[in-house]
Parts: C-alpha cells; sequence; structure tokens
C-alpha cells in the first residue's frame, strides 16, 4: 500500500518496511527472527510486514507505550541469543530508550536498531496539520547525530538516506557488522501511512 505524500525519490515508511522484510524474509518464515515496534506513525507502517509465526513480532498494541521497540528487542535478545533480532522505532521513541542500548553495548547483544527517522513526531505534526489548519507546532525532534551516538558507545551504525542504498544497508546492519547497529534511515516526513489518516479523518469528522 502507498501511503498518502508518496514521493518516488525519497524513501517513504512504506519502502523502509518492505526493504526490512525482503531482508529477513527466510529468518521471519523460519521462525528465526524476532522484530519488535515501536509507537507512532512507523508503527502503522509496519502493519504491513508479514509475519508467519508465533512470537517473532511484537507489538505494543495496547497502551502503545512509546519507546517500547528497544529496551523489547535487547530483552528478546538475551532470551534468544540465536534469533536475529531487529528494533523498529521512531526518532521520538528513540529519545525516550535510547539509552538502553548502552546495555546491548555493554553485553555485546546484536539486534539491529532500525530508525524511521522523520525529525519529528510524526503522528501528532499529522494531527496538528488535521486540526489546527496546518499550524506545526513543537512536534519536531531535535536533529542528534544518532550514529555519532553509535559510535560513543562503540557499536556499529549505518545512515541510509537514498533509496537504492536501502536494502544493502539493512542487510549490513542485521547480518554484515558483529556488534550491535543502529540504522538511521531518512524517511520522507510528508508521507503518511493511510490507516492513520483514515482514522484521524473520521475521528475529527472530515472525509
Ligand atoms: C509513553 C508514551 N508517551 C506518549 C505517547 C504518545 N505518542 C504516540 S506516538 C508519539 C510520537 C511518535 O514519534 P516518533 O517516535 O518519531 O514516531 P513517528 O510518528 O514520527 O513515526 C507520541 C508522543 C505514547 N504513545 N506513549
Ligand atoms: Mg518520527
Amino acid at each position: 500500500m502507498r501511503e498518502l505524500g508518496y514521493d518516488e525519490s525519497r524513501i517513504n515508511p512504506s519502502d523502509l518496511v518492505k526493504a526490512l522484510a525482503h531482508v529477513i524474509d527466510n529468518d521471519m518464515r523460519e521462525g528465526k527472527a524476532v522484530v519488535t515496534c515501536d509507537a507512532g506513525g512507523n508503527q502503522v507502517a509496519m502493519f504491513e510486514l508479514p509475519v508467519y509465526k508465533p512470537r517473532t513480532y511484537f507489538n505494543p498494541a495496547g497502551f502503545t507505550s512509546l519507546g517500547f521497540a528497544i529496551p523489547a528487542a535487547i530483552g528478546a535478545k538475551v532470551a534468544r541469543p540465536e534469533a536475529t533480532v531487529v528494533a523498529t522505532t521512531g526518532d521520538a521513541a528513540f529519545f525516550m530508550t535510547g539509552m538502553e542500548i548502552a546495555t546491548a553495548a555493554e553485553l555485546n547483544l546484536k539486534v539491529a536498531f532500525v530508525i524511521f527517522n522523520d525529525r519529528a513526531q510524526g503522528v501528532l505534526k499529522l494531527q496538528q496539520r488535521l486540526l489546527y489548519g496546518g499550524k506545526v507546532y513543537a512536534s519536531h525532534t531535535y536533529p542528534m547525530d544518532f550514529c555519532k551516538f553509535a559510535e560513543s558507545l562503540g557499536i556499529d551504525c549505518v545512515r541510509i538516506s537514498d533509496k537504492k542504498e536501502l536494502e544493502d544497508g539493512l542487510e549490513k546492519c542485521i547480518y554484515g557488522v558483529s556488534k550491535p547497529c543502529i540504522a538511521d534511515v531518512l524517511v520522507n516526513p510528508d508521507a503518511v501511512p493511510t490507516p492513520i489518516t483514515r482514522q484521524l479523518m473520521a475521528l475529527f469528522g472530515r472525509k
């Protein structure tokens, strides 16, 4: 499914989900992967990840606790050291629990932390746009350098800003390095997963 605001020339959240699904396809089919996801727009994009086996996909669907994905993935890796473990998270969610990655670094837990980085609390920015006639306020995130953060912990990082680098970058971060790895993926901030748009429009009585 293509979201509203899809831009062919950029990495849209749906492109990231598709590339991730492709890269971990074998492990997902065989139940050898564990993927955790977070709250926000990226969570909705992740609805499109194909899941084949029980206990391979953990979504904070009840309370939608922002910051769930990172510690959940670290716990999953402790529980299943042989599994390919991937956390998918947003940039704002990263600000909540990203520091937990120090534990992954300390214990050398090889988890890939994939950030849908739109430099915003994207889902809140969307609500502001819909409710306040386009006035967007305080829903940006501070432009932190996630790769420098990784470097400070002595772990790996890939920054992916070009669609053509998407699969190779994810492959490298998930399978190609021996340490925990952050994938800082710069996604199109104007792409909106369509189920969110429909829900919000219905909620606020707009068509
Ligand atoms: C503990 C907690 N605080 C606040 C929220 C409300 N909330 C849901 S999504 C979101 C912003 C998410 O931004 P980001 O992680 O960058 O994801 P994006 O929507 O940009 O993909 C907030 C504040 C929440 N779900 N949980
Ligand atoms: Mg965001």
